[in-house]
């Protein structure tokens, strides 16, 4: 099958030209303008921007509870092609083990390709000695925790540092989630015993300044192994600054923020209980600077991807997040995978914040660069023809009537939305017409990423 999308408005992370795009198969064979091509279909994609599919490096399709991937068709209407979820590691089973019982999860399920990041659960010597194995899986990220002190997820300096160690060696990109578990553990204790239990001390229990020592170890350790880091989620001012200056010097230190933290501020936490737990993620949601801040930091390229932390659980009466009992026992996470577009477009590119080569390169080319992906993520001839044709007129809002993430609430309620994917395509296939879902179920497919990602290329200390 091949296929014709002419007169639109092609848009990659340096330029925007009026054009043709020829696909073949599931490959863009040509770009130019006026092609002259026999195609099986032409679609006429005049007044439309032309977008690469949407790459989200950081969603959890089982991890922290979130709803596994028979959800991803929410990633395919929000104009995502591709998701990368972490693979959580359980005691006593190789993390090797452990990417692949998550794959087994997703093979014919999910709706969109599918990649993975390793996550050490379970930290050891015998663990650490895999990772310089994990491009043999197609892994070549790996996501350890410095927050969750006396569970699974924890992580000290030494097992960071152990980790970093063999990552090197093999290309493999180290993340963390940079929270210091000590002053996350104290506060809560300190805020539980004076009886304060409301949602909003999920944010005073984990203050900027955790997230900003955190930070600042997880460079120092990284500096010390002469280790590339992409710091993950990253919320507070002082986290990124911290990130700028140490990139700013020439040391290989990155790191991304999430959607949420562009378009919500701590007064969610404050709405009345329980309402306020659906806004409970870590770290949490930040007050207005930070915000500001987020924006200005991917503005100038002080953080290089925008993922959407996507973990769809349940937030009603009866749901998953009501669980909880009090600020420090609700789940974390809230879903976002199918929002990430159309926040980063109506909140970035439309109030001037950002340009539109910039959205698709926070949105799609950084995020496939960064896990390794470089047949995703870009319009170019040879990469896989994951391609949004995006209206840039319509006008409509976040309702979760509309989302596909099967859960009983949207975090953007309300929120008033500019422009949407018309047409998605998963490598030539269309999966996605106006918000609708019109691909088939169990059609991503695996994608291995390879090690030397885009942390690496930088590296010129
Ligand atoms: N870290 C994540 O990346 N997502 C959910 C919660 C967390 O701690
Ligand atoms: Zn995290
Ligand atoms: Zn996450």
């Amino acid at each position: 099958m091949s296929l014709l999308i002419k007169n639109g408005t092609i848009v990659t992370a340096t330029s925007e030209f009026t054009g043709d795009l020829y696909i073949e198969g599931e490959t863009i064979r040509q770009i130019g303008f006026n092609l002259k091509v026999d195609a099986d279909r032409i679609v006429d994609a005049t007044g439309r921007y032309i977008l690469p599919g949407g790459v989200d490096e950081h969603v959890h399709y089982g991890s922290f509870g979130g709803r596994l991937f028979e959800t991803a068709e929410a990633a395919a209407v929000g104009g995502t092609t591709t998701i990368v979820d972490f693979a959580p590691q359980e005691k006593d089973v190789p993390l090797l083990d452990a990417i692949r019982r998550q794959a087994a999860k997703a093979e014919h399920i999910s709706s969109v390709d599918f990649a993975f990041h390793a996550v050490i659960m379970d930290p050891k010597e015998s663990v650490f000695e895999e990772v310089r194995h994990l491009p043999e899986v197609g892994v070549a990220t790996l996501k350890l925790f410095m927050a969750y002190k006396g569970t699974s997820f924890y992580c000290d300096d030494e097992a960071i540092l152990n980790a970093m160690m063999r990552a090197k060696e093999a290309g493999v990109t180290m993340m963390v989630h940079a929270e210091n578990a000590d002053i996350i553990t104290i506060l809560t204790n300190h805020y539980l015993s004076q009886g304060k239990t409301a949602p909003v001390y999920h944010y005073h229990a984990r203050p900027p300044i955790a997230e900003e020592e955190a930070t600042g170890r997880a460079i120092a350790l990284a500096k010390a192994a002469d280790c590339p880091l992409f710091v993950v989620h990253v919320s507070a001012k002082e986290a990124m600054e911290a990130i700028r200056e140490a990139h700013s010097q020439g040391w290989p230190i990155f790191g991304e923020t999430c959607t949420h933290y562009l378009t919500l501020t701590t007064d969610y936490l404050d709405k009345p209980v329980f309402e306020g737990a659906k806004y409970i993620c870590s770290p949490p949601l930040r007050p207005q600077e930070h915000v500001d801040a987020m924006w200005h930091a991917v503005r100038e390229g002080w953080l290089t991807a925008v993922g959407s932390d996507h973990c769809a659980l349940d937030g009603g009466y009866e749901g998953a997040k009501k669980k909880g009992t009090n600020f420090s026992n609700v789940p974390n996470g809230c879903p976002g995978v199918q929002d990430r577009l159309a926040l980063l477009w109506t909140y970035g590119v439309c109030t001037g914040k950002i340009t539109r080569q910039k959205f698709v390169e926070l949105f799609a080319t950084n995020p496939a660069k960064v896990v390794g992906l470089p047949g995703k993520g870009e319009l170019r001839v040879g990469a896989d023809a994951d391609i949004v044709i995006f209206d840039p007129d319509w006008k409509g809002v976040i309702t979760n009537k509309d989302s596909l993430h099967g859960i009983d609430y949207e975090p953007f309620e309300g929120f008033e939305i500019q422009g949407r994917p018309e047409q998605v395509y998963l490598r030539g296939r269309l999966v996605a017409q106006k918000g609708v879902f019109v691909g088939e179920r169990g059609k991503g497919q695996w994608q291995k990423c390879r090690p030397y990602g885009l942390c690496y290329d930088y590296y010129h200390k």
